[in-house]
């Protein structure tokens, strides 16, 4: 859950969507990231013209940070429930749809691939791997 999250209040509301949808938390902390650690975690998108306004955004108070687990297919079942990039585009029922207006601040994070959930893990909680 990104700052924006937090500090809205939508915490327990967001956690309570993952879990009545079956999933279960295996680490969380409230934490405030680094420039460092937002920078390697966003490193995909270095150079583009939003990237040092992301990094300021994801460092300016605390994050949720969280790992999640389910059956199977964990990181789609938790993109299923964000939504899209854009809140603009993203369906009522998601939390960005539901939730979210702005792209610049778009409530949560979630990994896009197996690859990047372990990727993502290795930053936030090294001692899960
Ligand atoms: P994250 O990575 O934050 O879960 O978001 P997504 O996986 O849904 O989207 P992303 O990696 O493409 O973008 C990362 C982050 O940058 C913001 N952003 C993105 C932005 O402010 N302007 C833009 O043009 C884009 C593409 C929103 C999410």
């Amino acid at each position: 859950m990104k700052p924006d999250g937090v500090e809205r209040g939508l915490v327990g509301e967001i956690i309570s969507r993952l879990e009545r949808k079956q999933l279960r938390i295996v680490a969380a902390e409230l934490r405030t990231i680094d420039v460092p650690t937002a920078t390697r975690h966003y490193a995909e998108h270095e150079g583009k013209p939003f990237f040092e306004g992301l990094v300021s955004f994801i460092t300016r108070g605390p994050a949720m940070v969280m790992v999640v687990e389910g059956p199977s297919d964990t990181w789609r079942v938790v993109r299923t429930l964000m939504g899209t990039t854009d809140p603009k585009d993203s369906p009522p029922g998601t939390i960005r749809g539901d939730l979210a207006i702005e792209m610049a601040q778009n409530l949560i994070h979630g990994s896009d691939s197996l690859e990047s959930a372990q990727r993502e893990i290795a930053i936030f909680f090294p001692s899960l791997v």
